[in-house]
């Protein structure tokens, strides 16, 4: 094997579902291209350094006899592969991580399908990645565990490694007690978690759910944030997660994105451009803000021909039936819309069905003069955070719904209940009148806090929090 475990001084083992790389397969070779998502960039620092490691899914089905090659390869770059089956990725994630927590998770209960094989397949896939960590893990490593398709990982690695310290951050929300408390395996799923030694989410409103939740369905105690089991104490906090503010800011100086802003905006001076960005998902509120803007153009007629909506669509999950249908609705109802409202030289929703590379997302933030994040609900929603970090010249404005985490950071946007369209509406008028001072007020306490608060910041507390909770309870132990 590549990777050296002789090495028995403390490392950081990240481990989340898949691992930050891209996969190139030519000429039947592999090769792996480190990707420039949030997390990979924040946890950069602490993967690519020393003999840290992260462990995951490389996102491609490896047949037996070319897995060491894979080893090898990603092992020269701090990664360390777990394979899994298509079978396994159709229970575990598409299943049970998708169809049950994704769902229940975020209050929308009834897309929730209960089935004993993706429970089983979860169980045992979290098995599986803790026996691939355990090919890299020694016992005094700092394990930090990402998100809710490994929410048993912590309990399985606490009973293999008892003094391990273990971390865990939730990156999606945590529902109330009287939502969890459908999934059938409750108390399995939370039995897992608490093999943790830090529980992070990104509100104090997850950090309450889960401490009541936890309280009503085991055996636990509770004082303030901290549970205790066993003579254990799990500590639970908030953690807002951040962005790299300097990444998007900067970004939008470069010469491509200035010079995809010129095209972008041409012949749209007197233009209001409102950008929306979410992946296909029904927790995103995506034809709840269509309705809103179909609201706004039959009630605010003089708007018509002076406001165009960018709705950016990232295909995710469309195998997955609830996906695919929402897909066609949105499809349906912009159609319908552009084709009741659209002039010759004027259409409302320009819609597009699929990514774009960053440069051209840069360009889109800094061209937009709103920005409309409506999700029904939301774990944090970085794409608020990333527009107010493009606002190079602090104006613009941000309408953000109260479900997305992000709300608790960001006052100064305007605030939504995405569910009242009425709401969403008088918004988008506000913000179509708000002077530029206001704008630039509003901008510039949010700038303030995104540039403060970014994702290295997010890491570098976590991991401290982690370390100071692990030395308190070794100083428990000995007293
Ligand atoms: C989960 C939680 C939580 C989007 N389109 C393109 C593109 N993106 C990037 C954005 C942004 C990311 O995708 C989306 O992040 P969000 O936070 O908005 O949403 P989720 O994907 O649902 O993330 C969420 C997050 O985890 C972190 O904890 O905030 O609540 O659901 O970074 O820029 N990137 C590129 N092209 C696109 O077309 N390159």
């Amino acid at each position: 094997m590549y990777v050296d475990t002789s090495n028995t001084s403390m490392k950081t083992v990240i481990i989340s579902n898949r691992l930050p790389v891209k996969i190139i397969e030519e000429n039947n070779e592999y090769s792996f291209i480190p990707s420039e998502g949030g997390l990979a960039t924040g946890l950069g620092d602490v993967y690519k350094t020393g003999n840290s490691i992260w462990v995951g899914w490389p996102g491609i089905d490896v047949p037996a006899e070319r897995q060491e090659e894979v080893i090898q390869k990603l092992g020269e770059l701090n990664l360390y592969p777990v394979f899994l089956t298509q079978e396994e990725i159709n229970l575990y994630y598409e299943g049970f991580s998708n169809e049950v927590l994704w769902p229940v998770f975020h209050y929308l209960v009834t897309y929730a399908h209960y089935e004993q094989n993706y429970w089983d397949c979860y169980k045992s896939v979290n098995e599986k990645f803790a026996k691939s960590a355990m090919q890299v893990l020694n016992r005094r490593d700092k394990i930090w565990i990402q998100d809710y398709q490994l929410l048993l990982l912590p309990g399985i690695l606490r009973e293999k490694l008892p003094t391990a310290t273990i971390g865990f951050f939730q990156h999606i929300p945590f529902p109330s007690y009287e939502i969890f408390r459908l999934i059938p395996w409750r108390e399995e799923v939370l039995n897992g978690l608490i093999g943790a030694d830090l529980i992070g989410f990104h509100t104090y409103d997850d950090v309450r759910h889960f401490i009541s939740t936890a309280t009503r369905l085991l055996p636990v105690n509770s004082s303030s944030n901290i549970l205790s089991s066993n003579e254990r104490q799990i500590v639970v906090e908030a953690f807002p997660m951040g962005i790299d503010f300097n990444k998007f800011s900067s970004l939008t100086e470069s010469e491509e994105v200035q010079y995809e802003i010129t095209n972008f905006r041409n012949g749209k001076d007197d233009m209001k451009i409102i950008l929306s960005i979410d992946r296909l998902d029904y927790s995103k509120g995506i034809l709840e803000r269509l309705k809103a803007l179909e609201l706004l153009l039959q009630l605010h007629p003089e708007y018509i021909g002076k406001i165009e909506l960018f709705m950016v669509v990232v295909p995710s999950r469309d195998t997955v039936q609830q996906y695919s249908e929402l897909r066609d609705q949105i499809d349906q109802f912009v159609g319908n819309l552009n084709a009741r409202y659209r002039s010759m030289d004027w259409i409302p929703v320009n819609y597009f069905y699929r990514s774009f590379p960053i440069e051209t997302l840069s360009a889109l933030y800094a061209s937009a003069d709103i920005c409309l994040v409506t999700p029904m609900r939301d774990g944090m929603n970085l794409v608020s955070k990333e527009y107010i970090a493009s606002r190079n010249g602090d104006d613009g404005v941000l309408i953000l719904s109260e479900m997305a985490g992000a709300s608790k950071e960001l006052t100064d946007a305007l605030i939504v209940n995405p569910n009242n369209l009425g709401d969403i509406m008088e918004a988008i008028v506000l913000a179509l009148k708000m002077p530029l001072e206001e704008q630039k007020r509003r901008m510039v306490a949010m700038r303030t806090i995104v540039e403060k608060f970014n994702v290295k910041h997010w890491v570098n507390n976590f991991i401290l929090r982690l370390n100071e909770v692990k030395d308190t309870q070794k100083s428990l132990l000995t007293k």
